[in-house]
């Protein structure tokens, strides 16, 4: 019999009554909690896409609950212009059980290691489960038909997704899709031999009309901001494989049940902690990085931080492990710039522009240290950016360090007369 736990219940505004036969309604959270709280104002004013209307869930299976299946169905029962974001996620599914089954059994299968000298576009040495991993999220996502450009970590260019050379044809090119999908197929994956969680990361962005016959501007459409993200998510592979997912109305979690093979709701409507006890930055750059950071990281550390408590530390080195981590238990997650990577290690495209729509959406907040990643228009596809996420407070707390620096440096200049107050308000920390 499977119902949801309590504390899940609660976070449903459901009118449930005792039995599990009352309808289920799925009501993202984070929007109508806060709207005093800027991350949110930030991404209701900028981002005024049309909301999904929720699915109310009735007569739930008492032996499979809430399928991920089920649930995009009622989505697209509800919004019918999903229809096509419906089947995208039926192939993202597919390739995330597969991906989870290899991950599971690499050792066993031998896809342990790399290929010797096969190197990514970012001088990455490639692992054998990369190399697989990205071939079976390539595939799937192409035959769900929808897909007209595809960009992955894996891939030095963006590739079109009905071309199995990988490089556009001088053929016309397939009108009827129109969404892109960028993602990082298994996102940690120096740590896989070591049987450290890792993960996929992944994005779904629309075309503009535009590049309907136009290669050139189909490749440049791929450089979208955060903000544009129709659907994201990560399904993380570990103690137990769960796809954690938004399509802007709420995060969800899902988690796979082997028996059944189904990922069946778990976590609906992912509310992150106001604020956390946990920091999670490789310490290893400490001394690399910015003044602000590392004052704050000091401040956290000595319970001289806001909270006036001592933060735990926690790091396992797979994004996808410490974000989900981070979502659950609340605190902070960060790969900041330093003076060896000007703009951190992750990648705005495929790693942080998903993770942070996902987390704007369960309440959180995720920031350069300056301003939203949301909001950030990627140079390149592989192109890196400073990753500051997490509960609200804290992440906030990290920015007003970097707030107080530029004020001081604004103020300075502003005194030397090198300094008009006009520029000072739009002045970054550089
Ligand atoms: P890989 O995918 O190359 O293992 O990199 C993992 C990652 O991109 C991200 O998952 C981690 O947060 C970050 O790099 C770890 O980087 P450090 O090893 O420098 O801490």
């Amino acid at each position: 019999m499977r119902t949801l736990p309590t504390q899940m219940a609660t976070r449903l505004s459901v009118s449930r009554t005792n039995d599990n036969e009352s309808p289920l309604r799925l009501i993202p959270h984070h929007d109508d909690d806060n709207d005093d709280d800027t991350t949110n104002n930030h991404s209701q004013q900028k981002n005024k896409k049309k909301r999904n209307k929720s699915p109310t869930i009735t007569d739930i299976c008492p032996q499979t609950g809430v399928t991920l299946s089920r649930y995009m169905m009622e989505l697209e029962r509800w919004n019918p212009e999903l229809s096509e974001v419906e089947s995208i996620f039926t192939s993202i599914q597919v390739a995330a059980k597969a991906i989870s089954n290899l991950v599971r059994k690499s050792t066993l299968q031998a896809n342990t290691g790399y290929y010797k000298g096969s190197m990514n576009i970012q001088g990455e040495e490639q692992s054998k489960m990369d190399v697989i991993a990205n071939d079976v999220l390539k595939n799937a996502l192409n035959w769900a038909g929808h897909f007209k450009t595809i960009a992955s970590e894996e891939e030095d260019e963006p590739i079109s997704s009905s071309d199995p050379q990988g490089i556009f044809p001088e053929a016309i090119i397939d009108s009827g899709k129109s969404y892109i999908a960028v993602f990082d197929p298994l996102d940690g994956s120096a740590n896989l031999d070591s049987g450290i969680p890792v993960g996929t990361i992944f994005g779904i962005f629309r075309h503009g009309t535009e590049c309907q016959l136009d290669r050139q501007l189909c490749l440049e459409d791929v450089l979208q901001p955060g903000r544009n993200l129709v659907a994201a998510g990560y399904c993380l592979y570990s103690s137990a494989t769960t796809l954690v997912m938004t399509l802007g109305d709420g995060t969800h979690g899902f988690t796979l049940d082997e028996t059944i093979g189904e990922f069946v709701l778990t976590h609906p409507s992912i509310q992150i902690p106001q604020q956390g006890s946990i920091y999670s930055f490789n310490e290893g750059n400490r001394w690399e990085w910015d003044q602000p950071i590392q004052d704050y990281i000091m401040d956290i550390q000595t319970g001289m931080g806001k909270q006036q408590n001592k933060y735990k530390a926690r790091y396992v080195g797979s994004m996808v492990a410490d974000v989900h981590r981070t979502l659950m238990y609340g605190g902070i997650f960060g790969y900041p710039a330093d003076r060896t990577s000007l703009n951190g290690k992750l990648r705005l495209l495929y790693e942080a522009a998903p993770m942070a729509f996902l987390l704007e959406q369960a309440g959180g907040r995720a920031s350069t240290g300056t301003r939203p990643i949301m909001d950030v228009l990627p140079t390149d596809v592989h192109a890196r950016v400073p990753v500051i996420l997490g509960s609200p407070d804290d992440v906030k707390e990290l920015e007003s360090y970097y707030e107080a620096v530029i004020e001081k440096n604004n103020k300075e200049l502003l005194n030397a007369g090198q300094l008009n107050t006009t520029d000072a308000k739009d002045m970054h920390y550089a």
